[in-house]
């Protein structure tokens, strides 16, 4: 996360003193020119308040001398002799403020004046100028007010009284300097205020930051750490913008870098250093079996098996697993562990044990006639017994506790594999809340109107919810679980970073898709050639020598449509008569789940459908079909795929389906061509196989008749482009991504537990 660094070290760079400095100024810039303009618009209407002021009371004044003089005027007009007021003119022009003093007749004619009066003024000019009340007249001197009052009793004759207002001036000027030097100081103290205010504050928000910072508050909204209302807001802001960065971190852990054991190897270390890991599943990686007095070791046919056992030899820890061969019991130590894989050593397998009757209820009952249908649509009608749930749940208990007796400490990564355990999770959680619990759903997760059927959902549910974070192939898987949980439990669920809020404590509901190990230089050198394993397999099964050969390869499961690609065989062989005597169609099939029925009544079923197709197509020296139902080791299986030309995928639903992915692996020449389900989760990510709905005969049989004719150039263009998709996404980075977010989870709550001892302390 480059950027967060990046951004945190520029704050951090920035002197304290410094960073509160730059806070004030932003608050004292904009005061200080709050401050000026305020003195520029204030100090001139003063002036002109002051002027006004002072030019009303020099009217006041010039009416008061008007009257006083009124009776001396009068007298003087009557007898004709204006030149008697010269001397009461000069002495009353004596007074500071009065600058000159003239009498005009009504007619405007100037009769007598003062010394200093201007001769150039005109009586009707002074008159008009008195009328409008315009502003200070300007003289060579200065400014100067203008009062015109008519003497009572005097013929209508007008005193022109002239002030000088250079005093206004001065005084408005003082007052100028007062208020300018008023704003200053009130300036002065609102910044003062306001860098106390602002420098408490800062301390105050950076201590809630710094706090925040630190994960008090920030953990999860119901802490008891929780921050102060104030600082609510920013944290779940905060909360918010981690969440993001972790989404986008998760996401940025795409296709950079190729997956590798090295790579997955070196993640353990650095981010669940130290940490044990532990992984429960249903099924054992080896099965130690009695043939006549010797004991051999057998690999199951498991898509999970296939998985996760390149994880656990990468990163060592302990698998535990339901012993199921005949002679596990005779090769495990005291405590039921045996060290795996045989000779190498690399990880301890630890046996649970289970009676036949335990085994009935536990896994044929409730896991796979119950859990399994239900997943899967595959139009088989899941059987719900009490007993088989109370079975599975007392066998989920006792991997639970096999679990706890295992972990070396209070918080062991726990792995915990498909819908076998759907108990576990809450049940480990219960004895070590502190366990990093990993779940992953092998197969699919249905709508909520399917999953409702199920008599115990809530505390399937609840169960899986004990988990730390819930895996499944397909984004579409995680939608419908978040959909279902909405349904059927009071829980908080955040779409927007797929997590789970039930009970206290927190799931993330992630897509892994799921692949297999990429096979690497020295697994390339040891494989034969193609044309090598095409010559082995014609003559193993007596195949025309230029046949066209098909395989699927699967378990004998009622999901995987065995049957319907049967029936699209039959339906090519007749709307295509030229592939007869070339085509063949090689099923292997790995017995599975027999004791059940149902699986009996669909293996017998998928018989009767290949032996008919032989019977009606077959000819001497030729079978369409060839059904080979048992095990194979894995080099047979590669071999196989090498030796076809097209590999048949036909899933009526399926989690994700590595076979698909186990043939492109196989195919270094570039040739051979995919047909796969679109049921299948792999669909989504291998677009350039031919993807067929297994439901629609006729459309698979055709395009079975297309791959049994494509080119080889396209062959290659599709093949190289599915290869780099499976190389890329390989299992080590299913395994990487899920165990990287454990990692940072599990950083994320020992942070919270730091700050939490520090709360307390
Ligand atoms: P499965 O249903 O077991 O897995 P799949 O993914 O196809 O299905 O894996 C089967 C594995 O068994 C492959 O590795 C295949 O090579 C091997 N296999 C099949 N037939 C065999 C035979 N006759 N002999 C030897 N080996 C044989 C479940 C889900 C899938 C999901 C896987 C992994 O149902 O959807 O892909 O888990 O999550």
């Amino acid at each position: 996360m480059p950027y967060i660094c990046q951004h945190a070290v520029d704050v951090a760079r920035i002197p304290v003193p410094l960073r509160t400095l730059r806070l004030q100024l932003r608050f004292l810039l904009p005061l200080l020119a709050a401050l000026v303009l305020a003195a520029s618009v204030a100090v001139p209407l003063l002036d002109r308040v002051t002027l006004r002021w002072f030019s009303r009371d020099l009217n006041s004044r010039g009416v008061l001398l008007a009257n006083a003089l009124s009776e001396s005027v009068a007298d003087v007009l009557r007898t004709g002799e204006p030149q008697r007021l010269q001397g009461l003119f000069d002495r009353a022009a004596q007074d500071e403020r009065l600058l000159a003093i003239g009498l005009c007749s009504a007619d405007d004619r100037l009769l007598q004046y003062s010394a200093a009066f201007p001769r150039d003024l005109s009586c009707g000019g002074l008159r008009e100028r008195a009328l409008e009340d315009g502003p200070p007249l300007r003289l060579p001197g200065g400014r100067v007010h203008v009062g015109v009052h008519e003497v009572p009793d005097a013929g209508g004759s007008r005193l022109v009284l002239l002030h000088d207002l250079s005093f206004v001036e001065r005084r408005s000027q003082d007052t100028r300097h007062y208020l300018i030097a008023l704003i200053a100081v009130l300036g002065l103290v609102i910044a003062l205020i306001t860098m106390v205010v602002a420098q408490i504050s800062w301390r105050g928000w950076v201590k809630g930051m710094r706090a925040l910072m630190r994960g008090e508050g920030l953990v999860a909204p119901l802490s008891p750490l929780a921050p102060p209302p104030e600082m609510a807001p920013l944290a779940a802001e905060l909360r918010a913008r981690l969440r993001d960065l972790e989404d986008e971190y998760r996401r940025s852990q795409g296709p950079e870098r190729e997956w590798t054991a090295d790579r997955l190897r070196s993640l353990l270390r650095t981010q669940l250093s130290g940490d044990q890991l532990i992984v429960v599943s249903n099924r054992e990686p080896y099965i130690h079996e009695r043939d006549g007095d010797q004991v051999v070791v057998r690999r199951p046919a498991s898509g999970l098996v296939t998985a996760v056992e390149p994880v656990m030899r990468a990163c060592s820890g302990t698998w535990v697993a339901h012993g199921s061969g005949s002679a596990d019991r005779d090769v495990v130590d005291a405590a039921d562990r045996v060290a795996v894989p045989p000779g190498q050593d690399d990880y301890w397998l630890r046996r649970i044990w289970m009676s036949a009757e335990e085994e009935q209820g536990y896994y044929y009952g409730f896991a796979n006639e119950g859990m399994w249908p239900l997943c899967h649509v595959a139009h088989v009608r899941p059987v719900f017994r009490e007993s088989d749930w109370q079975a599975y749940r007392r066998i989920n208990q006792r991997f639970a506790d096999a679990v706890v007796a295992e972990a070396r400490r209070e918080d062991p990564v726990v792995l915990v594999q498909d819908y076998h355990f759907a108990l576990l999770p809450a049940m480990i959680r219960e004895k070590l809340p502190q366990a990093t619990i990993l779940t992953f759903w092998h197969i699919p997760w249905p709508n909520p109107e399917s999953f409702g059927i199920c008599p115990w959902r809530r505390e399937i549910l609840q169960g899986m919810l004990g988990s730390t974070i819930l895996g499944f192939h397909t984004r579409y898987h995680c939608k419908n679980f978040i959909e279902t949980v909405d349904r059927y439990l009071e829980a908080r669920i955040e779409h927007e970073h797929s997590t789970i809020a039930y009970g206290g404590k927190e799931t993330l509901v992630e897509s892994y898709p799921i692949s297999i190990a990429w096979p690497d230089d020295a697994t390339l050198a040891h494989w034969p050639s193609i044309a090598e394993c095409r010559a082995r397999v014609i003559e193993r099964l007596q195949l025309p020598a230029s046949a066209c050969i098909a395989v699927g390869v699967d378990r004998y499961d009622y999901t995987k449509g065995i049957l319907e690609r049967l029936n699209a065989v039959e339906r090519l062989l007749d709307k295509y008569p030229q592939w007869i005597g070339r085509f063949v169609f090689v099923q292997v099939a790995a017995p599975t789940r027999s004791a059940l029925d149902e699986y009996r009544n669909f293996q017998q079923r998928v018989q009767a459908t290949a032996d008919r197709i032989n019977q009606t197509h077959g000819r001497p020296g030729y079978l369409p079909v060839h059904l080979l139902a048992r095990h194979h080791e894995s080099d047979a299986v590669n071999e196989l795929f090498r030796a076809a030309d097209i590999c048949v995928v036909t899933s009526l639903h399926d989690g994700m389906n590595l076979v698909c992915k186990e043939f492109v692996a196989a195919r270094d020449d570039l040739q051979g061509v995919l047909l796969l389900s679109r049921f299948a989760g792999a669909a989504r990510e291998m677009p350039e196989a031919l993807i067929v709905n297994p439901y629609h005969v006729e459309e698979t049989a055709d395009a079975l008749h297309r791959a049994a004719t494509m080119p080889a150039a396209e062959q290659r263009e599709r093949m190289a482009s599915l290869r780099s998709t499976v190389r890329e996404f390989n299992v080590y980075r299913w395994a990487g991504r899920m165990l990287a977010d454990a990692g940072r989870w599990r950083l994320r709550e020992r942070i919270e537990a730091r700050v939490r001892r520090h709360q307390q302390g």
